[in-house]
């Protein structure tokens, strides 16, 4: 068994160690399919035998070469993600056989646009209601159409027992996804909010469901474990943060490190690097292709109006987590979470919740500022 240092350290490497299995798998003939986004339902990829991954979009590495083209004033993740397709930086752009896009933000939608002169780029309508018939109707016809999709550019039969199958490993994964971010339920947690977002995020770059689902198991008990035996590796003291609002990973774990230098754990993230993607399961019986279209279509991004679902998890988590305050990171021009962030402080006022919302991009240049402000917040808790 090996030693928790070494098991962290594996998944903070993931992403980089991916390239290379992404390599040889290619080498071998596999497809690939680039995502940006949760709402893609993964589960048709690994049905057809494809394998999903998503595209990098967490470091200001390309930005310059983006505004060449797109304006300046524009969310770093959408001009990140051109930029890396722009410049091949990206290997796992370029190893893509298909991207898959979603119309959830309009930046996003028209940088689809250019990425198809470049890429084979499948984009799938978002609806932006939760609620209506139609929209359901139409995400699902939606979810049937990527389908036809996937079953055209690689040539891959999807059948209803390879999905059934499908959405069970990815259950799998998720139940063990939000058993590791659970551990912090703990008091003291038995890991940093570092720590636990190298695991959430660098366990998409792992693509082998069996390996994934044995080196997550075998974390879980090393944590455990050590805290059983009397490790704290954070300090009872410590107040305990919940994250909400745009994904992170690469840059923006700088807001981590900040709120983690300043007397305070992150405990869980409600975005999607954490609970949005990990919180619910896919209904496993009935029709598979109805199932992942209730799934994904509640997913309570942002762009949804209303967004009830987003409102619901966050109560959830700072009950469950027992939470001292809620920090909201916001990218740079991302107005769907900007302007929800006014629901938000009034949901978490009426619960006596302390909230803070930052704004920031994936530079260095405004460290200084972050952490004035996250080490005022925290001083009040
Ligand atoms: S389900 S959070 S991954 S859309 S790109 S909306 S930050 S302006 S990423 Fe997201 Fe899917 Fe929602 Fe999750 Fe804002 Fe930037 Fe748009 Fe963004």
């Amino acid at each position: 068994m090996r030693e928790l240092p070494e098991l962290f350290e594996s998944f903070s490497e993931a992403r980089k160690q991916g390239f290379l299995t992404m390599k040889s798998l290619k080498e071998q003939g596999a497809g690939v399919a680039g995502t940006f986004c949760s709402y893609v339902p993964v589960e048709l990829f690994f049905a057809a035998g494809v394998i999903p991954v998503g595209l990098c979009s967490t470091s200001e590495e390309t930005i310059p070469e983006a505004e060449k083209t797109l304006p300046r004033n524009l969310c770093p993740l959408i001009k990140a993600s051109y930029g890396f397709a722009v410049t091949d930086k990206c290997p796992y752009m370029y190893f893509s056989d298909l991207v898959v896009g979603e119309t959830t933000c309009d930046g996003k939608i028209k940088m689809y646009e250019l990425l198809g002169d470049m890429k084979d780029v499948h984009v799938m309508e978002l609806p932006r209601s939760q609620q209506k018939e139609s929209s359901k109707a139409l995400w699902l016809s939606e979810i049937r159409l990527l389908k036809a999709k996937i079953e055209e550019t690689f040539k891959a039969g999807i059948s209803d027992e390879k999905l059934h199958e499908a959405i069970r490993q990815r259950n799998r994964e998720r139940s063990l996804l939000k058993a590791v971010y659970e551990l912090s339920t703990l008091k003291p947690p038995p890991m940093t909010g570092l720590q636990q977002l190298q695991i959430l995020y660098g366990a998409q770059y792992k693509f082998n469901h069996a390996d994934k689902v044995k080196e997550l198991e075998e974390t879980i008990s090393r944590i455990k474990e050590e805290y059983e035996g009397g490790k704290r590796p954070v300090s009872a003291r410590a107040k305990r943060i919940i994250v909400t609002g745009c994904p992170m990973g690469g840059a923006t774990e700088k807001v981590v490190r900040l709120i983690e230098e300043s007397a305070a754990v992150v405990v869980a993230y409600e975005n999607c690097t954490g609970a949005k993607q990990y919180d619910r399961q896919v209904s496993e019986g009935g029709d598979p292709y109805k199932a992942l279209a209730d799934y994904y279509l509640d997913i309570g991004c942002s762009v949804m109006s209303p967004n009830p679902n987003r409102l619901e998890l966050l109560g959830r988590l700072c009950a469950q987590f027992d939470a001292d305050g809620v920090i909201e990171m916001l990218l740079q021009s991302c107005h769907t979470y900007a302007v929800e962030t006014h629901r938000i402080r009034e949901f978490l006022k009426a619960r006596g919740l302390p909230f803070l919302s930052l704004e920031t991009d994936y530079s260095a240049g405004d460290t200084g500022q972050l952490k004035t402000r996250i080490a005022a917040f925290i001083e009040m808790l």
